[in-house]
């Protein structure tokens, strides 16, 4: 078993509804660990960087400009298969093909506003943890420690 890490963002409205205790209440119920956490407003640039891969899409504008709109909580998610498993707790990323019991299946009304971004490769999730935190900002951790708890 490998640890990986994989970059998640909950979404611009996760905060204003009260949602963010939820969603990361379902991340660690998996199993998967916490090692970096940022609440911002990201810049127009990181959000165009961010998204590169949908420039020619139609709703890029659209989702430039929404995940701009208000702060969002950044985070470097560790386990094994972090990508994958988190990724399969998020569900599909259209409203009407996610799951009840995904995340989006359970709190996502618009396929642009979403809930959650979660890394679709390693490589993305490399890409992206290094658009966000600094190296330093990883905070690595093991279970197991007894004189922790
Ligand atoms: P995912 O976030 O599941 O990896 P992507 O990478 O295909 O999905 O899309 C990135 C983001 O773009 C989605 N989270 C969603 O906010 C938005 N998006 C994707 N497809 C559409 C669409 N057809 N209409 C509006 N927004 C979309």
């Amino acid at each position: 078993m490998s640890k990986q890490y994989s970059f998640a963002m909950l979404k611009p409205g996760v905060l204003q509804r009260r949602l963010a205790g939820e969603i990361i209440t379902r991340i660690e119920r998996k199993g998967l660990s916490l090692h970096a956490f940022k609440l911002l407003r990201i810049s127009r640039a990181q959000a165009e960087e961010h998204y590169r891969e949908h420039h020619e899409q139609p709703f890029f504008k659209d989702l430039v400009d929404y995940i701009t709109s208000g702060p969002v909580l950044a985070m470097i998610i560790g386990g094994d298969e972090a990508v994958a498993v988190l990724r399969t707790l998020c569900g599909a990323t259209r409203i009407e093909q996610a799951l009840p019991g995904t995340i989006r299946g359970d709190f996502a009304d618009h396929t642009r506003k979403n809930i959650i971004h979660a890394s679709d490769s390693p490589e993305s999730a490399e890409r992206e943890i290094r658009l966000f935190f600094r190296p330093e900002e990883l905070v690595e951790w093991n279970d197991g420690n007894e004189e922790w708890i």
